[in-house]
């Protein structure tokens, strides 16, 4: 089967949120079992850390990355590494289904030939937040950023090139793709608090995986 056939998404319910950003909900579901499945060996090679801001904070939210490159935080400051911080060892690989479902949901949004070299895997238990934050770490900006969203579903608050504009709030839910680029590439974004709650696959957590190309 071709790449187009495993990810024919014409019914995915799509809600274009600016120029720019597409939610493409549902897009992750006919792949779930096999994105979970993937989980657990890269999370035992690569632990979720509550990782030190440059301000010396503890990040509510638990990250772990897999692909080439993997984003950390350290009193230094925002940067990609390809080793994690604490072992020295190369993040996992991006698994196959991680990477055909980015580039499908990038292509489906308007960005076709997205080439994600990095994977950042978020775990947010009740109560870990994010605050607003633009994404600028990466060298290329041209290329946009695929969000995936499982378990618990969380309030995005999706703001617009300003700190200081309001944010929409825009629910995620299980198995929602949200596509980022061009003229939203920079736009302001956070997650508010996740509600307690218990999702039938994952239990009390939202992970999120955001696919970028680093370099
Ligand atoms: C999250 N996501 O949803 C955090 N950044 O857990 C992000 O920070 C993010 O979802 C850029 C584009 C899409 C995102
Ligand atoms: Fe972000």
């Amino acid at each position: 089967m071709s790449n187009l056939e495993l990810f024919d998404d014409e019914w995915a319910r799509r809600e274009q949120l600016a120029p720019g950003a597409m939610l493409l909900r549902g897009f992750a579901l006919p792949h779930e079992v096999e994105l979970l499945a993937a989980l657990p060996e890269l999370i035992a090679r690569a632990p979720f850390r509550h990782m030190p801001t440059p301000g010396g904070r503890r990040m509510s939210v638990a990250m772990s990355n897999c692909g080439r490159y993997g984003w950390v935080s350290d009193r230094q400051g925002y940067r990609y590494a390809s080793a994690a911080p604490l072992s020295g060892q190369p993040w996992p690989a991006m698994p196959a289904v991680f990477r055909r479902l980015a580039v499908a949901a990038a292509a489906s949004a308007g960005f076709p030939g997205f080439e994600p070299d990095a994977c950042l895997i978020n775990r947010y238990l009740p109560g870990a937040r994010m605050g607003l934050h633009q994404d600028k770490d990466e060298r290329d900006l041209a290329a946009p950023i695929v969000s995936v969203s499982l378990g618990l579903p969380a309030v995005f608050l999706f703001g617009g090139l300003r700190r200081g504009d309001r944010p929409a709030r825009i629910l995620l839910e299980h198995g929602d793709a949200l596509v980022w680029g061009g003229p939203a590439r920079l736009c302001y974004h956070g997650v508010a608090p996740v509600k307690k709650g218990q999702h039938p696959r994952l239990g009390e957590q939202r992970i999120n995986l955001t696919f970028r190309k680093a370099r």
